[in-house]
């Protein structure tokens, strides 16, 4: 009998089979030394001394192994986890992935540092907006053509049987909010904020966007101050060596009009076969002018007494210039083997 328990005993592996032995063998409902226990009323009366002794001295026997088994499963459990938790002191480290600024986010900052410098405030404004300041006030009314220059993505609300709402194209609205709330110039601010449009997208042009607007407005406010702005600004950027070029374009809310470029970092300006400046040898950073008349005098100043100028910058862009980044589409792709470069 006692053979049979203490080979069941040394099969028990595990706590609940430990249990499992111990309720069969020494449990107080039927365990089986337990009921031999009981059985002494069937013994004769001159047996019965040895016979209880006898089955009490196993019972001991089988607690204290049970006991001995309980501690061996757990030294030998000890012994697993020092084994294989072990502390390898040659293991080389875990990397610590470390979080950091994105590309855009850290150009937009520097563009805004060097604005700064030069006595602008920045300001901020909201990217879901009115038609009537993303276009109207812009001197681009319903059913002009250049409102084609902008592909509008439009929010689908009804305002008096049209849509009013719209992600904005530009920054541009925010000349208008600006002079809104400032009673009379000067006025020298900087808007940065996120745009959209409906755009096919290229090398180039994404549907979303970072532009910086700018504005300036003062008593004898020239072109030749948004030139040198603009190209202390640059200067700032991308150092002094890079070419940059002014040509004549048309924006309605500005008169004259230009556009700003600089001399395209894959080709170095010759064109060939480029596909970032599609062979022109520049790429495009911003848009800029002397700001319209009718706007100044529309925000209640006097155009006869005060001028300005103003401009918006395409921060991806810029970003792409200064660390010759060959698409845009990088940027907003979410790959961490592009992004962790930066
Ligand atoms: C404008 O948005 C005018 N509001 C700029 C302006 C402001 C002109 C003030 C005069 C006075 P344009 O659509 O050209 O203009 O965009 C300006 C700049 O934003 C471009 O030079 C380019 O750098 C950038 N940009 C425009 N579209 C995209 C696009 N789809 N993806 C990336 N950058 C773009």
């Amino acid at each position: 009998l006692e053979e049979e328990a203490l080979a069941g005993l040394a099969a028990a592996g595990d706590e609940a089979s430990l249990e499992r032995w111990r309720a069969a063998w020494l449990g107080r409902q039927d365990g089986r030394v337990t009921v031999l226990l009981r059985g002494i009323r069937e013994v004769p009366q001159e047996e019965r001394a040895a016979y209880g002794a006898a089955v009490n001295a196993l019972k001991g026997r089988l607690e204290a192994a049970l006991e001995e088994r309980r501690a061996a499963l757990k030294r030998a459990e000890l012994e697993r986890l020092a084994r294989e938790g072990a502390l390898d002191v040659t293991l080389p480290g875990r990397p610590q992935p470390l979080g950091r600024l994105h590309p855009i986010t850290r150009t937009l900052r520097d563009c805004l540092e060097a604005f700064k410098a030069m006595g602008f405030r920045v300001a901020e404004g909201p990217e879901v907006e009115w038609d009537r300041y993303n276009f109207d006030a812009a001197r681009i009314p319903e059913d002009h053509p250049a409102r084609d220059m902008w592909d509008t993505i439009w929010v689908n609300t009804l305002i008096d049987g049209k849509r009013r709402m719209l992600l904005r194209t530009h920054t541009t609205p925010n000349q208008i909010r600006v002079m809104e709330r400032t009673p009379q110039p000067p006025v020298r601010v900087v808007v940065p904020g996120k745009c959209y449009r409906q755009e096919a997208t290229d090398a180039t042009h994404e549907w979303m966007l970072t532009q910086i607007e700018g504005l300036a407005v003062d008593e004898g406010v020239r072109m030749s101050d948004l030139k040198g702005v603009l190209y202390e600004w640059a200067r700032a950027m991308f150092g002094s060596d890079r070419r940059i070029i002014f040509h004549h374009s048309y924006f309605p809310f500005v008169e004259p009009g230009v556009e700003m470029a600089i001399d395209c970092f894959i080709c170095r300006g010759d064109g060939r076969q480029c596909h970032t400046c599609h062979g022109t040898g520049w790429i495009e950073i911003l848009g800029a002018g002397m700001v319209h008349p009718e706007i100044i005098d529309n925000a209640g100043y006097d155009s006869s007494r005060v001028t300005g100028f103003a401009f918006g910058i395409g921060v991806e862009r810029v970003a792409m210039l200064r660390w010759g980044i060959e698409d845009i589409r990088h940027f907003y792709s979410n790959d961490l083997r592009f992004l962790s470069q930066f």
